[in-house]
């Protein structure tokens, strides 16, 4: 089985969709965000997970066109909402290094954002701690071109990578996502609630806003709310849906 040219045909043939996952603030129960996530429906092997084709497509380059047309659809779709006047929120996209790295990185969110007449504040982008590690020159620069076109860039699968902190206070970046295997566990392990603990603590010292991903039942949830976790996303609110479904599911709780 050739996945990479199987791929490339997804990419050719609108094989690919996104489905959308709300955000939820804490105190109001608002969308403050949709976070988009990549669906391949493979014509012989159905659905296939972003996990197993998102590694070959850094291999191969062909996470470059990928995510060239999730930023593009991604922006459709806002717009859309927008025009239903149910958008009042950004898009969050997750960004591969590998298409983070590219020289002409910014410009090509610059350009789609031109393209579909949105300012900077209806996209975001979600960058994991590998990016960031690599804590150069130009990945500040390119942070700081984001934030000077509004779009706000958060830290994904955060406590999963190095432990080294020191990046945080000194990259222009404004959320962290906390990893959902902290999440999981964190009404029974003593030690997943103390890192949970810590993170959203040493988050809001250093003013970024904390994002608990995963959260599944109401037990997670009130002890996130008690530690002060500012946003929250999981399937206790909402799975990550089509557009279709999306739409109304944000109409019915205006
Ligand atoms: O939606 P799901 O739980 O299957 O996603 C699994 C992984 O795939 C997550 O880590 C998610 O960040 C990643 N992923 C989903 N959509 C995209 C995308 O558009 N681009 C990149 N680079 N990763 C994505
Ligand atoms: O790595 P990233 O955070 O981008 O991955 C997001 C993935 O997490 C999506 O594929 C989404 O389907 C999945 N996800 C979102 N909410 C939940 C949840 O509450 N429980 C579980 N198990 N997975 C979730
Ligand atoms: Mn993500
Ligand atoms: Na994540």
């Amino acid at each position: 089985l050739d996945l990479r040219s199987d791929l490339q045909q997804a990419l050719d043939t609108h094989r690919l969709t996104l489905h959308y996952q709300p955000l939820l603030e804490g105190h109001s129960g608002r969308v403050v965000g949709v976070e988009a996530l990549l669906r391949w429906m493979h014509p012989v092997r159905g659905p296939i997970p972003p996990a197993a084709f998102i590694g070959l497509a850094e291999q191969t380059g062909q996470i470059i066109p990928l995510t060239a047309w999730v930023l593009d659809q991604a922006c459709r779709d806002i717009k859309l909402l927008k025009a239903r006047n149910v958008g009042r929120f950004p898009v969050m996209v997750n960004i591969s290094p590998v298409f983070f790295q590219r020289k002409d990185f910014v410009r090509d969110i610059k350009a789609v954002l031109e393209h579909h007449e949105l300012t900077g504040d209806c996209l975001e982008v979600e960058l994991t701690e590998g990016v960031l590690l690599e804590h150069t020159a130009s990945t500040i620069k390119k942070l700081n071109e984001l934030r000077a076109l509004g779009v706000k860039a958060s830290i994904d699968d955060f406590g999963t990578g190095y432990s080294s902190l020191s990046y945080l206070k000194s990259l222009p970046i404004e959320k962290v996502k906390i990893d959902q295997s902290f999440i999981k566990d964190v009404i029974s392990d003593q030690h997943d609630a103390a890192i949970t603990r810590a993170i959203i603590s040493l988050a809001h010292h250093l003013d970024l806003t904390v994002i608990a991903e995963g959260v599944e039942t109401e037990g997670q949830y009130w002890f996130l709310k008690r530690n002060l976790c500012d946003q929250f996303q999981g399937f206790l609110f909402a799975r990550p849906i089509p557009l279709g479904d999306l739409l109304p599911w944000l109409q019915q709780r205006e």
